[in-house]
């Protein structure tokens, strides 16, 4: 499958530097920003500095190295943010929309971690 990556998104422009973001924590290959319409009292929003459109082109498109700075990002603001489950941690969601039926509105892959009140059940 191949994607074709707008270089015109919000993300792609934050990542230049073109619109103002509020880092939560920046890696070699990733970046955490405070989500804009926060869901819940915690909402992350974890991005790949790479040009990469959802988790599937990002999966099968990205070096090792990209794709185990990504995982250990999402980790690390886990940590940061004392969200691991259990032992006093409360735990969190994490979610990634892709295409049409995950209504994905921002086409630069991003990984959702929803936290600070119960979520509920998953629902469609
Ligand atoms: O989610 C896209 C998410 O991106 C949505 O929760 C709002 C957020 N967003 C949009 N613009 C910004 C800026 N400029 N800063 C921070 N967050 C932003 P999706 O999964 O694509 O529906």
């Amino acid at each position: 499958m191949a994607y074709d990556y707008d270089t015109g998104n919000i993300f792609a422009k934050i990542l230049r530097g073109e619109i103002p973001n509020d880092t939560v924590l920046e890696t070699e290959h990733s970046l955490a920003f405070n989500d804009i319409g926060p869901q819940a009292p915690v909402h992350v929003l974890v991005i790949p500095k790479g040009p990469y459109v959802n988790w599937d082109h990002f999966i099968t498109g990205a070096s090792a190295e990209e794709i185990a700075d990504y995982a250990r990002a999402i980790h690390a603001v886990v940590g940061k943010l004392g969200l691991e489950p259990g032992e006093g941690g409360q735990g969190y969601r994490l979610i990634m929309n892709a295409g049409e039926a995950g209504v994905q509105e921002v086409p630069h892959l991003h990984a959702h971690i929803l936290s600070g009140r119960p979520l509920g059940k998953l629902v469609a």
